[in-house]
């Protein structure tokens, strides 16, 4: 087949008239001859064309349409079983040199890559439409915003990144302008001979998450779910852009933004990393459960920050949806993402009531009598296995959220920046670091337990600095060094303070000591009265805690044991995570910045060591 036969069949007007659009142009000739699709779409982003995709696709089996009178224009897709999650054993960094993309990372050298990759995707998408989705990461035009172009033969990709970035028509007049746009390639890697039937949710066992951070590519082959296969997602927002910033003098990170409304009315802004299915969704929706305060969500998985003239870091949230977990998600832990699940939502392997509407562990107290699951068996709550799959997932626009700022698509001036994740031991509740760089040590020796986002043994306990690991372009220990660098750029009177918390700590009977989700609320006060200095804090050898009197617990059955508890720093402890933190910047050599070590040396020294 020559290209000319390539039926080119809805190509934009824009894209005809743009003289500025003759390379993507080239380069989309150029995909489509190595994976030889069917036909081309140009995606122009429109309801008209979301109403007609997901038409086509609830014919086609793919998606369900869900009861459009208790969650109207909603679907539901049901992946393949061993399409659940990102897959981090096959996510490449692929930069010139090993050492650049460092012991963290999986490297393979980039030319080799590519000729392998090349016979991948040879003939990939036969028997599929290619569609070219241009989007931007940031509002259209906006001043921190990024462009780029997923190409990719899933009907179900598209209609996600029409929701989760801002994607369409309006991206190839900026593209046009010249500005420099990100190349994404997705196949799912399931080419159709003529005649053959498709499947719901076409996949390959053979699957690749490759970015190549030099040229700012991405190709994913093998997967059509969420962080594999929304390449503006992890592979652009977060391994892509963390080396735009490191080039340029920001930082691209995997945390959420808020902002919190003190009782007098004060605006807080806070940014959050905890890694993934690790809260920051549910951080991002908090309803506090103390009197007289509010937050309002700007953003609840990837921030981009950079500092200001004026000194402070700003940030925005690149997204425009969120691809939240559902388990868990509920009227009692988290009633705004109920809310905002209203309608105009695709869930994703989550269960189906005979009602035709969504169910999954946490939605309600008690389960329907019986449904269907997530793989479309038939469930009741007698079943051994969950009616939705540990990493199901909604897909919903931001700006659905009731809670959503008004102001959500600007940047804001952080105040501080929270580091978590899920420890059963160990790590207070709330601790606040000395100064950046030692929050810049509390961001890079985070360990938490491992979670059903990724494959892998859920409850493992592994390094994720900054939340990052799966997420950062280049190499680990650079990233650090960036991070010391970045903080230097601010003026120390106006920098964010960073602190860590563990909501996750648990007692001697395995439950969770803190009740966690709204009365969060609780540690969000403290950080904020420690902001404008209301409070005093209590040092100790991992950072300053709170006064006891100074953490409002007013209302909360808490016994006064489990509080202790959750600030216990044990030193024995503390010098074993010493220790484990030695060997572990081991790993990157004398790339650790002297900054991080001397932090380690004064961490022992304060615990008596
Ligand atoms: P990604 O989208 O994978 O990056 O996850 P996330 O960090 O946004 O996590 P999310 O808020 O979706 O929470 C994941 C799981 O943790 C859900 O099952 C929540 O119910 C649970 N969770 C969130 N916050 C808390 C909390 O404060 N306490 C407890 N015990 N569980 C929580
Ligand atoms: C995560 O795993 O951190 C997610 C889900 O936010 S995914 O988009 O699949 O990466
Ligand atoms: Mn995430």
């Amino acid at each position: 087949m020559s290209i000319a036969e390539i039926n080119i069949s809805n190509v934009d007007e824009a894209v005809t008239e743009h003289e500025g659009l003759a390379e993507l142009r080239g380069w989309v000739r150029e995909i489509a001859e190595l994976t030889r699709p069917e036909r081309i779409v140009w995606w122009g982003g429109t309801l008209a064309e979301t109403e007609a995709l997901s038409e086509q696709l609830v014919a086609e089996g793919k998606l369900i349409r869900l009861n459009q009178d208790l969650r109207p224009n909603s679907y539901l897709a049901r992946s393949a079983p061993s399409d659940v999650a990102r897959v981090e054993s096959r996510t490449f960094i692929c930069s010139e040199n090993e050492a650049d993309a460092g012991p963290t990372n999986n490297w393979h050298e980039p030319a080799s890559m590519r000729r392998e990759l090349d016979g991948v995707f040879a003939g990939s998408m036969r028997g599929r439409t290619m569609y070219v989705v241009p989007f931007s990461m940031g509002a259209v035009g906006g001043p921190l915003s990024h462009v780029g172009v997923q190409v990719t033969d899933s009907g179900y990709a598209v209609l996600s990144m029409g929701i989760m970035t801002r994607a369409g028509s309006e991206v190839l007049d900026i593209i046009a302008r010249g500005e420099h746009w990100v190349r994404a390639v997705h196949s799912v890697g399931a080419p159709l001979a003529a005649g053959e039937a498709d499947v719901a949710w076409p996949s390959n066992d053979k699957k690749y998450i490759v970015q190549y951070p030099e040229t700012r590519e991405i190709w994913s082959f093998g997967s059509g779910y969420g962080g594999n296969a929304l390449l503006a997602k992890k592979s652009f927002a977060l391994r892509i852009a963390s080396v735009l910033g490191r080039d340029e003098g920001w930082l691209a990170e995997h945390m959420l933004l808020i902002r919190l409304i003190s009782p007098e009315g004060r605006k807080f802004h806070f940014a959050a990393a905890f890694p993934s299915a690790c809260g920051k969704t549910n951080l991002a929706m908090l309803r506090p459960t103390i009197p007289g305060w509010s937050v309002e969500t700007f953003g609840d998985d990837i921030a981009w920050l950079r500092p200001g003239p004026d000194g402070r870091l700003w940030a925005i949230n690149p997204e425009a949806g969120f691809f939240g977990v559902a388990p868990g998600t509920g009227a009692s832990t988290n009633a705004t993402a109920v809310d905002t699940l209203w309608g105009n939502t695709i869930f994703t392997n989550v269960g189906l009531t005979p009602e035709g509407d969504v169910w999954w562990e946490g939605l309600t107290d008690e389960a329907p009598a019986h449904l269907t699951d997530w793989q479309g068996n038939p469930w009741t709550p007698d079943s051994d296995t969950p009616a939705a799959h540990p990493n199901s997932r909604f897909t919903v626009s931001a700006a659905q959220a009731p809670s959503i700022a008004e102001d959500w698509e600007q940047a804001i001036p952080l105040d501080a920046i929270l580091f978590g994740g899920r420890r059963a031991t160990n790590v207070p509740l709330v601790v606040e670091a000395r100064d950046w760089a030692h929050g810049v040590f509390i961001g890079a020796t985070v360990s938490s337990e491992k979670t059903a986002a990724a494959e892998g043994t859920v409850g493992e306990l592994r390094r994720d600095p900054f939340a990052m690991l799966p997420f950062c372009g280049y190499n680990m220990a650079d990233y650090w060094g960036h991070w010391l660098r970045v903080g230097g750029l601010l003026d120390a009177e106006k920098a964010p303070g960073i602190y860590q918390v563990n909501w996750f700590r648990k007692g001697e009977d395995g439950g969770f000591l803190w009740p966690g989700f709204g009365e969060n609320s609780r540690v969000l006060e403290w950080i904020a009265r420690r902001i404008e200095g209301s409070v005093s804090g209590l040092p100790s050898a991992i950072g300053t805690l709170p006064v006891p009197a100074e953490l409002n617990l007013a209302g909360l059955d808490l016994p006064a044991a489990d509080v202790e508890q959750l600030f216990d720093i044990n030193p024995a402890s503390w010098n074993r995570e010493a220790d484990l933190t030695e060997e572990y910047f081991a790993l990157f050599g004398d790339r650790v910045p002297d900054a991080l070590r001397e932090e380690l040396s004064g961490l022992r020294e304060r615990l008596g060591n």
